[in-house]
């Protein structure tokens, strides 16, 4: 893991800046949210345990490849010890509303070849990578069934269920230009957050393993350049 953090920060930072035609882009994205931590079976999905999610971003290309984003995202995750043979008598169950706020620095695989012929727009068919830097604000609510009596579960409920976290974006996706201005894309993104208490289960579960969580879904963004005073004069001169 931290290799792969590492290569994909170096690849992001050797880069050459070249121009970009637009410079902003402004979207919406759409799709679930799922966790991994204590009251989930440990695959990379529980596919019982998706939740809708949504949210905005705005993205300043530093380059044809590299851009920044800053990134809202709004969604939910759930567990519940009902979906395990293992854990049913257990009985918890927890749901836990999400905000996310990050920057993300993404790197586009194809992106030079929107400008390459002859600074003419092409269109781009592209994967990426993202990696950021953020912060999460989980409001979890759990129901530790009939068991509530236990030192261990004492100790989680008394950590306090509210709980804001740093957290770390990384994942990929695919993007197609629909039109010069136009874009849509689909990624998947794991969210580690270095802590166990994201389900408000630490003690009372596994201790030394943290949860984390992962959101995919569909993008669509809007490319534009702000009009300066330059580009106001040249169409003018154009009028004239
Ligand atoms: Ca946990």
């Amino acid at each position: 893991m931290k290799q792969l953090l590492l290569g994909l920060v170096l690849l992001l930072t050797t880069i050459q800046i070249h121009a970009q035609s637009h410079k902003w882009e402004i979207g919406l994205l759409m799709g679930a949210t799922t966790y991994q931590g204590d009251l989930v079976e440990p695959n990379l999905y529980d596919f019982k345990e998706l939740n809708f999610a949504y949210g905005g971003f705005l993205k300043w290309a530093i380059s044809d490849r590299v851009s920044l984003r800053g990134n809202l995202l709004r969604g939910k995750i759930t567990g519940d010890d009902i979906n395990s043979d293992a854990r049913a008598d257990r009985s918890f169950n927890f749901s836990a509303p999400l905000t996310e706020f990050s920057a993300q620095m993404e790197y586009e695989f194809f992106g030079h070849r929107r400008t390459a012929e002859y600074g003419m727009h092409q269109k781009v068919v592209s994967p990426y990578v993202f990696l950021g830097l953020g912060m999460t604000i989980f409001d979890p609510e759990i129901n530790f069934g009939s068991n509530a009596n236990s030192s261990q579960i004492r100790e989680d409920i008394n950590a306090g269920p509210h709980c804001t976290r740093a957290a770390v974006p990384i994942g990929l996706g695919v993007k197609a230009d629909l039109s010069e201005n136009w874009v849509i894309g689909a990624e998947w993104g794991a969210r580690y957050v270095f802590s166990d208490r994201i389900d408000g289960v630490n003690a009372s579960g596994n201790p030394d393993k943290n949860d984390w969580y992962a959101f995919a879904g569909l993008n669509i963004g809007y490319r534009f350049s702000p009009k300066t005073k330059e580009k106001e004069e040249e169409e003018q001169a154009k009028e004239n």
